[in-house]
């Protein structure tokens, strides 16, 4: 593979070499914390998928392991797919996974640590009942969409339960099994949930969130219920590629989840993680720090032969807290504490005018490798552009009105991976329109339309819209920015877009950061604070 790698990151987490895809099972044993990886050993292309495995202390630096699970039995013999793990009553973990059997068919398998007093879990040993959950011609389940078992939890009764990803013709569905013994599983009547129209639900993950008053970041044991306790279902969509999740009440009694919001539920896909390139997320209940982490894959934005040409494929975010927003209507995330003992030497600005058409350049900072925290002063709603009616779909908008597009209060944000005469930069910003009913909306954007000069990567714009009042509240933004990915998060993480981008000019030290507004009204940057990050061991 070529020495010259400007696109491999500092502090996101990727193996040395080849593809990586979907975190299955990650947890908190011993003190150590476990990251497996959907790997391919053989190249950068997905395909002789195996649980590669590496451990931290910190979820920062990583220490490789070698394979957790690997195909060694009939039950998944052409590949050891993505699954999740439960501590049973004893404290030790088992990991449930997809195994492809020799029809190709998918099962359901089990994996428990040959010594539970190794902190490390270096070796698996599996079940002699495996597969434990397969396709039956009773249970009508379809052989190639039976993947991705989920995290068991424990009801009232003391049996446990968990879910796997499935669909039937094109309805999404989140299969319902229990079980009192953890081998023996039967499948429930009814799906936990199931919506029409979406195709396949990769990688489900169902956690309850605690709905305290005021909002609290506390995250909570997969198996607590209660009447703090609100429930979020995730499933990944196969067809677009896209983590979408729902905030509902479950009653463990019949096992019934129900989305809060009314009305056109079936149709109603819910919120997104993260509105960028971010896919086969998982969470788990981290209970050093009595907090929910969130890990995701971020695959590339290159064509394949790039891929290929530069021996790898896919990142991983650096990993998140994530809690109920205090409104209870939506998540909220925010990058892991730990991730800011990298932070080195750093800049701050006072607050600073952005005049119209301004554009101010950050310098102190490694422009490659660094974290950025800027904060925008209440803004004068009168000032703003209406929004017409029709511009319902964010991420269409932030395509129609990139970075260069002026508008009124906004664009204002950062241009990051730029070059110093701006041929190339990846642009992450807010605009503020007035809706129709007076009430302010604000879009927030990630535009890579001008991030590199090679057209051939995917150079789409990504944006959402951030519930948040900017006349009555500071608007913030934070971007992890590492050589080929960007993280983005908006009022403080209401809301998150992660982009991959290609720069051929601002790369090896040339990479350039600044401040901008192209609107017409001045904005005032009230703080802007920028970190260079140390390298993080990834190996
Ligand atoms: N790909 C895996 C599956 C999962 C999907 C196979 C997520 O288990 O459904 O690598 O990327």
């Amino acid at each position: 593979y070529p020495t010259h790698q400007p696109y491999r990151t500092g502090y996101h987490f990727q193996p040395a070499k080849h593809w990586i895809n979907a975190f299955p099972a990650p947890m908190l044993y011993k003190g150590v914390y476990h990251l497996f990886y959907q790997y391919n050993p053989k190249g950068a292309k997905w395909g002789n998928i195996v649980w590669a495995h590496s451990t931290s202390t910190d979820m920062i630096n990583w220490s490789p392991r070698g394979y957790g699970v690997y195909p060694s039995q009939r039950s998944d013999i052409n590949g050891t797919w993505s699954g999740s793990a439960t501590f049973l009553h004893n404290g030790v973990p088992a990991i449930l996974y997809t195994g492809i059997d020799p029809d190709r068919n998918q099962v359901q398998n089990m994996a428990v640590p040959e010594n539970p007093l190794d902190p490390y879990l270096t070796n698996w040993v599996k079940a002699h009942e495996n597969p434990l959950m397969e396709p039956t011609q009773q249970n009508r389940i379809n052989a190639s969409s039976f993947r991705d078992p989920t995290t068991a939890w424990l009801g009232p009764d003391s049996t446990w339960r968990l879910l796997v990803g499935s669909k039937h013709d094109q309805k999404g569905l989140a299969v319902l099994y229990r079980s009192k013994d953890f081998v023996n599983w039967m499948k429930v009547d009814h799906p936990l949930h199931s919506t029409e129209g979406t195709g396949m639900w990769e990688c489900p993950d169902f956690y309850p969130v605690l709905a305290g008053a005021g909002g609290t970041e506390v995250g909570l044991d997969t198996s607590v219920v209660g009447p703090n306790v609100k429930h979020v279902l995730k499933v990944s969509l196969d067809d677009t590629k896209h983590d979408h999740y729902t905030i509902g009440k479950y009653d463990p009694f019949v096992d019934v989840y129900t989305p809060d919001h009314d009305g056109l539920a079936d149709q109603d896909l819910g919120m997104r993680y993260d509105y960028g390139k971010y896919y086969a997320s998982k969470t788990f209940f981290d209970w050093g720090k009595n907090r929910r982490i969130l890990l995701g894959w971020v695959n590339e934005s290159s064509t394949e032969d790039d891929d290929v040409a530069k021996g790898w494929a896919g990142v991983h975010t650096i990993p998140r807290k994530i809690w109920l927003d205090k409104s209870g209507k939506q998540l909220v995330q925010w990058p892991i504490e730990e991730v800011e003992k990298l932070r080195e030497k750093g800049v701050k600005k006072p607050c600073q005018e952005l005049k119209p058409g301004s554009v101010h350049e950050v310098t102190g900072v490694t422009a490659e490798q660094a974290d950025v925290e800027i904060s925008f002063g209440k803004l004068d709603l009168s000032k703003a552009e209406k929004l017409d009616p029709s511009w319902t779909d964010p991420q269409a908008l932030c395509t129609r009105k990139g970075a260069s597009v002026r508008g009124a209060l906004g664009p204002f944000g950062l241009l990051v991976l730029g070059s110093k005469c701006m041929q190339e930069y990846t642009a992450v910003f807010f605009r503020v329109f007035q809706g129709h009913d007076g009430k302010p909306v604000v879009l927030m954007c990630s535009d890579q339309s001008k991030s590199s000069r090679n057209d051939e990567n995917d150079k789409a714009s990504y944006g959402t819209f951030v519930d948040v009042n900017p006349a009555l509240e500071n608007l913030s933004l934070r971007t992890l920015i590492d050589h080929s990915i960007v993280e983005s998060f908006g009022a403080h993480g209401k809301s998150v877009i992660t982009a991959r981008v290609y720069p051929l000019l601002a790369i090896d030290g040339a990479a350039h950061l600044y401040a901008f507004n192209n609107g017409t009204q001045s904005v005032k940057a009230s703080r802007l604070s920028a970190w260079s990050m140390k390298k993080a061991r990834i190996g």
